[in-house]
């Protein structure tokens, strides 16, 4: 089997967005509850553990701030509260300049030259992902994108591979002709219970995360001229500088060979 279609992650794959996107929309979002809760760089890292800005919402309220909201239902607080942080984050997205990571413009004009299908596969809600796409990849790129699965596809967030599941359905192609591209070890799960062979690129919060299952560890996907560092990979393959439509296509065939 062929490589039909490169699957991206969205937060920390494409860009950071967690500590100066989604935490500082979270932190608004308590404000405008009226609520004095403020999740610092440090303690939304921890969070970050819980897929899902409206099951972190609850998480946290479950974990953290019990005594003080006794009798309040949480489901609807963090329900309530989320619909605050997505409006906050568009707000940001229009005004904070955002850039992809090393590689990710690179990589997707490759695969579109090749006629590889680009798709995406996140736990993050529609609403503020495609203005955020929009404007880190430009219209026409985003154009280029198909399908879109965001969490308001699916009733189980990753790490549970429905996300991923889904792409492959409305892709129409099996696993072994897929590869993700993810920044987290619930993204990695996710995608490994699809059976997709995936290229993790550590973000900022999780360069800790056990990546043991990923086909291939990098510090970036890379562009011309910025060597990169391969932390780990499963299968004899070549890395140049960078991760390359090559590089993908040699993984997939690796992963075929067994
Ligand atoms: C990372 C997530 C998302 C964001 C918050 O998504 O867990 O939930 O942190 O976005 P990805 P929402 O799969 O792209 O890494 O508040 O919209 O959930
Ligand atoms: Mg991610």
């Amino acid at each position: 089997m062929s490589l039909k279609a490169v699957i991206f992650d969205v937060d920390g794959t494409i860009a950071e967005t967690e500590r100066d996107g989604h935490r500082v929309a979270f932190n608004r979002a308590f404000e405008a509850f009226g609520l004095e809760d403020c999740w610092d760089e440090e303690f939304y890292g921890e969070l970050l553990q819980v897929s899902g800005g409206q099951e972190r919402l609850k998480y946290y309220l479950d974990t953290y701030r019990t005594s003080e909201n006794v009798g309040r239902d949480h489901q609807q607080m963090a329900s309530a509260i989320h619909k605050l942080k997505n409006s906050a984050l568009i707000d940001i997205i229009e005004n904070l300049e955002i850039l992809p990571r090393p590689g990710i413009i690179r990589l997707m004009d490759e695969l579109y030259q090749a006629g590889i299908t680009i798709a995406i596969a996140t736990t993050g809600s529609r609403v503020w992902v495609e203005p955020l796409l929009k404007k880190i990849l430009g219209s026409q790129r985003w154009e280029r994108l198909c399908p879109v699965v965001t969490g308001d596809d699916v009733d189980r967030k990753k790490p549970d591979p429905q996300t991923y599941e889904i792409a492959l359905f409305r892709l129409g192609i099996t696993a072994s002709e897929a590869i993700a591209i993810e920044d987290s070890r619930n993204g990695l799960l996710s995608a490994f219970r699809a059976e997709i062979s995936c290229v993790i690129t550590p973000s900022s919060y999780l360069k800790k995360d056990d990546y043991s299952e990923a086909a291939l560890v990098v510090n970036e996907l890379g562009d011309p001229g910025e060597s990169i560092q391969v932390i780990s990979s499963r299968y004899e393959i070549s890395v140049d500088t960078v991760v390359s439509l090559e590089c993908l296509q040699k993984l997939a065939q690796a992963v075929k060979a067994g």
